[in-house]
């Protein structure tokens, strides 16, 4: 009897030291995780696509391990060769078939080590969609940010903006009137009307087809608890600005902002007079646009302020069509930004599109019925070009006038492009569908993503689900510089954005919720990044970031790169079950 039990205890002794033989590297000590394995940060969703990257790797499989070390899935490491855009040898594992709903799971690479934790969830993006529109009311100016919406990150109003300049481009000498709400644009306190319309466009876009996720009380914004869905709410709060940039004659003014950009300071300590600033082409006809928009959506919430806007809309709308080449540049005392845009084509067809939507009027579809087949895609072109693709989302979309023929014509182009994307993406080692970095390029990557997104709700195929996903990915981690690019969540966290309060409000972490910028292979900022720093790679595209405050190229954030991430979030959340 006792020499059984003797037996047993070596046996159970011996095999405890096989096992940790074995899978030292299970062993949870911070030495083992790498950043080697690039995984989405945030977590995966149940019955979604679940995909990785590690790089560097001699291994050729992998395995998922649970809070405990217990191999809960194993699959083969599939060779993507060489990535020349990272320099880096690329392999994916794949482990979608695994649901098991849990907490803290790892990637094990042996020889390679463990991947942060990482939930699988039907919520591991609630927090993260509720913060990345949580961004925008940190954004608001003219009131303040109280604790109880905003935490920690309370601050007092910054620019009430009840005394707004016309400068001499404007078309006025002189005098001032109220230009008041609205969100800053990026790091920057300036309001343009051309970031604004294709920013809350798009998330407009996203609230038409998914009217319930957002819902009033999801995000704690002073207006929750009012019975309006609170993505509306936020939004509303831009486009009670919007319409203060309307001149008498129906031309929009293309921002209000100091003559030159004021240094990293909190909003209420910078008095400097702002400006109304250039009536344009492209202001004009994307305030066209987003009002036309607003207008059928809000009409149910407020019919009033919906037929005023749509009045406004109709307005700029005929004010470019008198004015059709009155195209932005900085007057030469002013230095904030251009959002110069030469080429309005886009403008033109998402203008025409929303108000053809929204009035019925077939003398809006005569600018659109030959563009139709014509949906792009260009990199670098977030704010100038995307637009249209607004434009083509609304005209397919439940409001739509449009007949069948057009709308086939449409879903045919959507789909030629996204198909077209998604053989990039499945031959890039990363699996993302573009291959260029340029100022911004994060909102390159999640516009392509809220292409697919709308190919899938156009055609069921879950291939372009799965493409909106490993899109997603990439910006949450899956990618060669291996941080988190959303401010306060991650676990390679993104900490020093270009951010003039993240930078002024001494409070170690950032304001949470902002996509950064990304990498940079211009690096339009070498010379301002600040004493002794420099980008660590300046060879590899993909990996042409620093997280330094300085770097407005590569960490600055922006409304419009916001907006797609708030449009993924959205989706996923309305596709969820
Ligand atoms: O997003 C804009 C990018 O495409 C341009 O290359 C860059 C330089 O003109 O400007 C970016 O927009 C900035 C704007 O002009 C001012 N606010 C901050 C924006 C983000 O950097």
């Amino acid at each position: 009897m006792i020499l059984t039990f003797k037996k047993i205890s070596i046996y159970i002794l011996l095999s405890l030291a096989v096992l940790s033989c074995n899978h030292t590297q299970r062993n949870f000590e911070p030495e083992n995780e790498t950043e080697e394995i690039r995984i989405n940060q945030l977590g995966y969703l149940p019955h979604r696509v679940k995909k990785f990257v590690v790089v560097n790797t001699e291994a050729s499989e992998f395995e998922v391990v649970d809070r405990n070390g217990k191999t809960v899935f194993s699959g083969d490491l599939i060779d993507q060769g060489e990535w020349t855009s990272s320099g880096e040898q690329v392999k994916i594992g794949d482990f979608t078939s695994f649901d098991e709903a849990g907490l803290d799971y790892r990637i094990l690479v042996e020889g390679t080590g463990l991947s942060y934790a990482f939930d699988i969830s039907y919520d591991v993006f609630t927090e993260a969609g509720k913060a990345s529109i949580k961004s925008y009311y940190f954004q608001r100016n003219s009131m303040p940010i109280e604790e109880r919406n905003g935490g920690k990150f309370a601050r007092p109003a910054g620019h009430p903006d009840d005394t707004v300049y016309y400068h001499s481009s404007s078309g006025r000498s002189s005098g001032f009137k109220s230009s008041k709400y609205g969100w800053y644009d990026a790091g920057d306190y300036g309001k343009y009307v051309v970031n604004a319309g294709v920013s809350a466009g798009t998330m407009l876009a996203l609230y038409e087809r998914f009217p319930d996720v957002f819902a009033d009380g999801s995000l704690n914004i002073p207006e929750s608890g009012n019975g309006q869905n609170d993505l509306l709410d936020e939004i509303r709060y831009e486009l009670d600005w919007l319409i203060t940039m309307q001149d008498n004659d129906g031309g929009v003014f293309t921002k209000v902002t100091t003559k030159n950009f004021v240094g990293f300071v909190m909003p209420h300590e910078t008095h400097e007079d702002r400006y109304f600033i250039g009536k344009s082409t492209a202001a004009s006809l994307n305030y066209a646009a987003l009002l036309a928009m607003a207008s059928r959506i809000y009409q149910e919430i407020d019919s009033e302020f919906a037929e005023d806007i749509l009045n406004m809309a109709e307005k700029a709308w005929n004010w470019a069509v008198t004015h059709p080449e009155k195209y932005y540049r900085n007057p030469e005392d002013i230095f904030t930004g251009g959002y110069g845009d030469r080429n309005v084509t886009q403008e033109w067809f998402w203008a025409a599109a929303e108000l053809y939507i929204t009035t019925g009027e077939e003398r809006y579809l005569e600018p659109i019925s030959n563009k139709l087949d014509k949906i792009q895609f260009n990199v670098g072109g977030s704010w100038a070009n995307y637009q249209d693709k607004i434009g083509y989302f609304s005209l397919l979309g439940k409001n739509s006038p449009l007949d069948d023929t057009g709308k086939s014509t449409i879903k045919t182009s959507l789909i030629n492009l996204t198909d077209s994307l998604g053989t990039v993406l499945e031959s890039t080692p990363y699996h993302i569908p573009i291959d260029r970095f340029v100022w911004g390029s994060n909102s390159d990557i999640l516009n392509t993503a809220v292409l697919f997104a709308n190919a899938f709700l156009e055609t069921g195929d879950p291939k372009y689900l799965n493409w909106s996903i490993e899109t997603t990915d990439y910006v949450l981690g899956k990618n060669a510089t291996g941080y988190s690019f959303l401010t306060g969540f991650g676990d390679k966290k993104v900490m020093h954005i270009h951010h003039r309060p993240s930078g002024a409000d001494g409070i170690d972490e950032p304001v949470p919720g902002f996509v950064a910028g990304g990498p940079n292979a211009g690096m339009n900022d070498r010379n301002d990044l600040g004493e002794g720093a420099s980008y660590p790679d300046q060879t590899h595209p993909a990996k042409v970031y620093i997280d330094a405050q300085g770097s407005y190229a590569s960490n600055e954030v922006c409304l419009n790169w916001n907006a797609p991430m708030v449009y993924m979030f959205g989706f996923l959340e309305g596709v969820k079950y």
